[in-house]
């Protein structure tokens, strides 16, 4: 097993991200807190290209781990340490139901409130434009002057316009996407004012996930960072904490016990994940199914699954809404069933009590023919 050695020489982790990146977040805050040697680099650095030719495509976040692996996917990050032994906080919870609660909140923070994240970066032009403008710039291209930052800037962000398209994000749902935003605000400000981190004294992979939308969108972008220091203080102080390779918690005065996980804040925000994000995942493996009944198996399992499959349209708080299937997201809900179908019966009763308090209870049964697998830095669906 390798050790922990921060040391002066040190093999640093290469992170290839960039500050303005929703990804990026959840695996710069994990690696934070290992206080590991990370040296971060942005994609528009020259060593990046190399990068894409052993990855296969341009993303980011990607590890090029201390023996030379790189590895894609923020959560495969957070799993490539941890088997490295190289965690010095797990993000797995110790507590078997914690874990689960964990992972529910890993899906929900990366990848169930994409929303508000994009339509609070892309649709606040007059606030957030030229800071956005020059963050891309210096992660994409990095000293480009003012024509060549002009031309970047629009392309990256005409594709992240559109992918705030595909996420649903469209006139008829902005008003829904602001009340669904603002309520879990202050859902989390609640949480937050009575732990530092949503499962108590440390963080778990639940705050990686929660960190992503939270960190580099809606706390850094000019428009909602107001927001969020206006309206809920807690929330912006777990995001300085989540930024920080300490525990940062001194208002609450060095306490480490903070009873059940599952405190009427949390049970609050596991609601709010049932009312806000439930009904899309039901859609998502209905459709997939479906899918999946057209499809020739043989071929299907010979190339890595595309991001989107395709679009689907459900029902979302009241209106009709049209957004990409991303096979990804059954691959982090497999996560939660899992670590579900692992439980003792006790464990699992605990857990369902929970659950079915917040309505959540489909969740745990919503699942497809096929698995989704992770292999070579992306996702395939599993043999038949
Ligand atoms: N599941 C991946 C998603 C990574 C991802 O979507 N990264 C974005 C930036 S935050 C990206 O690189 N997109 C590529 C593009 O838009 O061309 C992870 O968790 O790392």
């Amino acid at each position: 097993m390798a050790h922990t050695d921060t040391g002066a020489g040190a093999q640093p982790i290469i992170l290839y991200a960039m500050p303005g990146s929703l990804y990026s977040a959840k695996a710069r805050a994990y690696l934070r807190k290992q206080r590991l040697a990370v040296e971060e680099r942005v994609p528009g650095d020259p060593r990046f290209e190399a990068v894409v030719q052993a990855v296969g495509r341009w993303i980011i976040p990607v590890a090029q781990m201390p023996d030379g692996a790189m590895v894609q996917d923020s959560s495969a990050i957070i799993d490539a340490v941890e088997a490295a032994g190289l965690a010095r906080l797990s993000a797995y919870p110790a507590d078997p139901v914690a874990r689960v609660l964990a992972l529910i909140f890993e899906l929900f923070g990366g990848e169930g409130m994409v929303r508000p994240a994009m339509h609070y970066r892309w649709n606040f032009d007059a606030d957030n434009l030229a800071f956005i403008g020059r963050d891309f710039v210096n992660g994409l291209k990095p000293g480009a002057g003012p024509e060549e930052a002009e031309a970047v800037f629009a392309a990256s962000s005409g594709r992240m316009r559109r992918a705030a398209e595909a996420f649903g994000v469209t006139p008829q749902t902005f008003a829904a996407v602001e009340a669904s935003y603002l309520k879990l605000l202050d859902l989390l400000n609640a949480h937050f004012a009575t732990r530092p981190y949503l499962l108590g004294a440390t963080p778990s992979l639940g705050d990686y996930g929660l960190i992503a939308p939270l960190h580099a969108h809606l706390s850094r972008d000019p428009h909602p960072a107001a927001i969020m220091k206006t309206r809920a203080l807690h929330v912006w102080r777990w995001v300085e904490r989540m930024t920080s390779p300490d525990i940062d918690a001194g208002e609450f005065c060095g306490r480490t016990e903070y009873g059940e996980p599952a405190s009427d804040t949390l049970k609050a925000l596991l609601a709010f994940v049932a009312e806000d994000y439930l009904p899309e995942l039901q859609a998502m493996t209905a459709w997939i199914d479906a899918w999946l009944d057209t499809q020739d198996p043989a071929v299907l399992g010979a190339a890595p699954i595309r991001r989107a499959i395709g679009r689907m349209t459900f029902t979302w708080r009241g209106q009709d809404i049209t957004v990409g299937v991303f096979p990804y997201r059954l691959y982090l809900l497999q996560r939660v069933q899992d670590a579900a179908d692992a439980l003792s019966p006790a464990e699992h009763g605990a857990l369902s009590a929970l659950l079915s308090g917040a309505g959540l209870t489909p969740l745990l049964r919503l699942r497809t023919r096929r698995r989704v697998e992770r292999r070579d830095n992306a996702e395939w669906w599993a043999p038949v």
